[in-house]
């Protein structure tokens, strides 16, 4: 159960993970098929255990809702977590006349001198996102990515789903219905993404006037990802909860493949000899009612008095 659940996670990849290589090229140990629960009522599950940004976590989410793909927006509220991917689009373009870029993940971490180069690059490359209509359009955008699935789901006769809208009527509708899901998986779209959805479907269930949700996460970065992904997916009940005015209750996490990247071990077991603190709690602005209307500044974190944050390198 919470934050527990996330660490024994994390014992059990270190302890009986398979060592196993991936696509980034940076190793990983990894379980497959693993569930974790959060009773949303006992607190908002941010990890203490660590320092995990709340912001980040809620811009990236607003953005989703928004049905918003385009870095842009995260930019602009000091979002820096989905840079890479639009940047290595940038730099294998041929409008890139810049020092060569190639494995920019690896060789940042390996050469001081490139990782200076990059920094520049990936600063001139922020700056034209946030000043510059169509280089934002052309190098800003993901892609075919979740705010796109969510809101935007394009059907063979050229019509858009909104699926977020429409499972938010069918649980205020139609509660005891078991269809109430959304689908960031399109296998038709997989080709035009910055990255396949690793979140890729979740699931709402109401009972007792509670509202449950559960999401099947394909891939799980289980250091740096994961803690992004229970609070994202906490979050998101919370929101449809109050709009269906509903409580909030569990969040069920599965995710297929549970890993731990080479080069956050050192991290995760400093992690893992730290003593678990009381969970925060969430306020939400009461007088917005629509999912649709939140803004970040809607939402307020009480009593969160986590570890210190736990810096990692992110594999591209
Ligand atoms: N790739 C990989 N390899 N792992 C991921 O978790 C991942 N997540 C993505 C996109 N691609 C990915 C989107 N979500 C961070 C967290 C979530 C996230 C991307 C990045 C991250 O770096 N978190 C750091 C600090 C970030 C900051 O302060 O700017 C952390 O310590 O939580
Ligand atoms: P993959 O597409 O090869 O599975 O790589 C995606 C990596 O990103 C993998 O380590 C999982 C991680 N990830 C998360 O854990 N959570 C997320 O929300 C995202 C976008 C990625």
């Amino acid at each position: 159960q919470g934050e527990q659940a996330y660490l024994d996670l994390c014992r059990l990849i270190l302890e009986n993970g398979n060592k196993k290589a991936d696509r980034t090229g940076t190793g990983t140990y990894s379980v497959f098929g693993h569930q974790m629960r959060f009773d949303l009522s006992e607190g908002f599950p941010l990890l203490t255990t660590k320092k995990v940004n709340f912001n980040l976590i809620a811009s990236e989410l607003l953005w989703f809702i928004k049905g918003d793909t385009n870095i842009r927006y995260l930019l602009e509220n000091n979002n820096n977590i989905w840079n890479e991917w639009a940047f290595e689009k940038w730099v294998e373009s041929d409008d890139y006349d810049g020092p060569d870029m190639t494995d920019f993940g690896h060789r940042s971490l390996q050469d001081e001198a490139f990782n200076l180069e990059y920094k520049k690059q990936m600063e001139t490359f922020k700056e034209k996102i946030l000043t510059d209509d169509a280089f934002a359009s052309k190098y800003g955008d993901l892609g075919f990515v979740y705010g796109k699935q969510w809101r935007h789901w394009e059907t063979k006769s050229g019509e858009a789903i909104d699926q977020l809208k429409d499972v938010i009527d069918s649980i205020r509708n139609n509660p005891d219905s078991r269809r109430h899901i959304v689908s960031a998986w399109n296998p038709e779209d997989i080709p035009f993404m910055a990255l396949p959805p690793c979140h890729t479907l979740f699931q709402f269930y109401v009972a007792d006037g509670k509202l449950s949700c559960q999401l099947y996460q394909r891939s799980g970065d289980t250091f740096l990802g994961v803690p992004f992904n229970i609070a994202s997916y906490a979050l998101l009940t919370h929101l449809i909860a109050h709009e269906c005015d509903l409580e909030v209750g569990e969040f069920v996490h599965t995710i297929g493949d549970a890993h731990i990247y080479s080069n956050h071990l050192e991290q995760v077991k400093i992690q893992l000899k730290r003593e678990v603190r009381p969970l925060p709690k969430l306020k939400l602005n009461t007088d917005k009612q629509s999912v649709f209307d939140f803004e970040l500044s809607d939402f307020e974190l009480i009593d969160y008095n986590p570890h210190p944050a736990i810096r990692a390198p992110i594999a591209v």
